[in-house]
Parts: C-alpha cells; structure tokens; sequence
C-alpha cells in the first residue's frame, strides 16, 4: 500500500537520509519511493501489517514531527 507521511521539521539533506534509515530500518516492511525536503513529505509503500503508530514512532525518533497520514 502507497502512504504520504506529512513530516515537520526536516532541514537537511541528512535529515532525509536519517529519516530514510529509521523508516527501512526501525520499521519491517517498509520502502521508500521518495522524500521531499522542500515539500516535506515521505512517499513510501508499505506491506501489510505495518500499523501508522509504528511510523509515527521512527519518524518522531528523529525528532521530526508526523503531522499527518495520507
Ligand atoms: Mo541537518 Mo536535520 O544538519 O535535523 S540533520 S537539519
């Protein structure tokens, strides 16, 4: 399944690539199709099973903010 995670507060292209990792690597089943600095969003696909309280938890690892999922 296709997911936008609407996300505050990402500022550098480090900010992507540390988001990129905790989303693959703290979340199973999760891949990343792209992430937006400018637009702030993630676009990703998700297996079944993957709860939105569980990407809210690695986004928000970060310190960003998950404002919303579409
Ligand atoms: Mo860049 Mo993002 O140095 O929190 S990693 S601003």
């Amino acid at each position: 399944m296709k997911k936008r995670l609407i996300i505050q507060g990402m500022h550098c292209a480090n900010c992507v690539k540390g988001l990129e990792m905790v989303l693959t690597e703290d979340v199973d089943g999760v891949s990343i199709d792209k992430i937006d600095l400018e637009g702030g969003y993630a676009d990703i696909f998700v297996e079944d099973g993957v709860t939105d309280e569980a990407l809210k938890i690695a986004v928000e690892e970060l310190g960003f903010e998950l404002k919303g999922i579409e």
